[in-house]
């Protein structure tokens, strides 16, 4: 069977488009040189002295493993050069990058989690880049601003996720569905392995880091009860599933549905709207989740229309098969009309 490769696929994406001028192709195809760079060095990563903490600790407050570092150093070199970016937004860089002078510039916004879940990555776990990609408000003769990266979830061009994991992955999706590749290493192409991606309209596993029980407030407390109990639509408990790597929980419940939480909790008041990332975590995957038939909630909005108001926003998020991410609004609305 003749497989076609990413390159023919954003090729045929790009012939339906009017007006594309290939330089949204040719973003991609950095984007992925850089991922099979990163790829290869995660493959052999207990042989080289790239395992464990710089020592350093980020803009998140978080300490920086040597290959968030690492990941985050070859996208920024591979992405400035592109010539159709004007910025870069990285997890791991407390302001944004414009693109320097001496490069061409563009009308593009790459902002991207270079690893997300590298937390595990010092014990062989899958992890994940995140990326997502805006076209800039401003005239392009103006100076990019920090307004022209401030977008919500539902003005994204592009969004995606590459898997490092027994495989390496991408998938991503244009607004034209979700497609899924596999990376074959013995010729160094992204095959396309998941055309057209579907999440189950219900799910029957839950993914929530259940240690935090006793720092959630009732209405969380609520959600959680709500699957692991028998009064939910499957009449008896989900199954419990938590790798603890956002992009591998969301993968797994993007082929098999089920839902993936990450709650407010009130164990550092700093961490008071959640963990995870507005636009570089929940914005791309809430528009991957969308385009699978898929849903994505704080709890009680729509992630894609959030307004985020700094680079590093955090948000709590619900996300996964649309049964189950309804399920989890009605709670918290029907929590908060109750108590106003
Ligand atoms: P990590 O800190 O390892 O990068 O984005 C942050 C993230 O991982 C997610 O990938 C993961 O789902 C979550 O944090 C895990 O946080 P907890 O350890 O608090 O459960």
């Amino acid at each position: 069977m003749r497989q076609v490769t990413v390159t023919e696929h954003l090729l045929l994406h790009q012939t339906k488009t009017p007006d594309a001028s290939g330089k949204f192709t040719a973003l991609f195809y950095d984007l992925i040189l850089a991922a099979k760079t990163i790829s290869k060095t995660m493959n052999k990563a207990g042989l080289l002295d790239i395992l464990g903490a710089t020592g350093e600790i980020n803009v998140q407050g978080e300490q920086v493993q040597k290959l968030d570092a690492y990941a985050n150093r070859v996208l920024i070199h591979r992405m400035e050069r592109t010539g159709v970016l004007c910025a870069i937004a990285s997890e791991e860089n407390a302001d944004f990058l414009r693109i320097p002078a001496q490069y061409k510039q563009g009308e593009y916004i790459l902002i991207f989690d270079p690893l997300d879940g590298s937390s595990n990555v010092d014990v062989n776990v899958n992890v994940g880049t995140i990326f997502s990609i805006l076209r800039r408000k401003s005239p392009s003769n103006n100076d990019v601003t920090l307004g022209d990266i401030l977008q919500s979830g539902v003005e994204q061009v592009a969004a995606g996720y590459f898997l490092y994991g027994p495989s390496t992955m991408l998938v991503y999706s244009t607004g034209d569905g979700v497609h899924g590749f596999t990376l074959d290493p013995s010729v160094g192409e992204f095959l396309l392995s998941h055309p057209d991606l579907r999440i189950p309209e219900q799910g029957k596993v839950y993914s929530v880091n259940e240690g935090y029980y006793q720092y959630w407030d009732d209405a969380t407390r609520e959600v959680i009860e709500h699957f692991k109990g028998d009064a939910n639509p499957l009449g008896k408990p989900y199954s419990a599933r938590y790798i603890g790597s956002l992009v591998a929980d969301f993968h797994r419940g993007l082929l098999n549905g089920g839902i993936y939480m990450y709650p407010v909790d009130n164990r550092n008041p700093g961490k008071a709207k959640g963990k995870l990332r507005y636009l570089c975590e929940a914005s791309p995957l809430a528009y991957i989740a969308e385009q699978a038939g898929g849903a994505a909630t704080n709890g009680t909005k729509r992630i894609l229309e959030l307004q985020p108001d700094e680079l590093h926003e955090r948000v709590p998020l619900f996300i996964g098969s649309k049964n189950d991410v309804e399920a989890v609004a009605e709670i918290y609305n029907k929590r908060r009309s109750t108590a106003e």
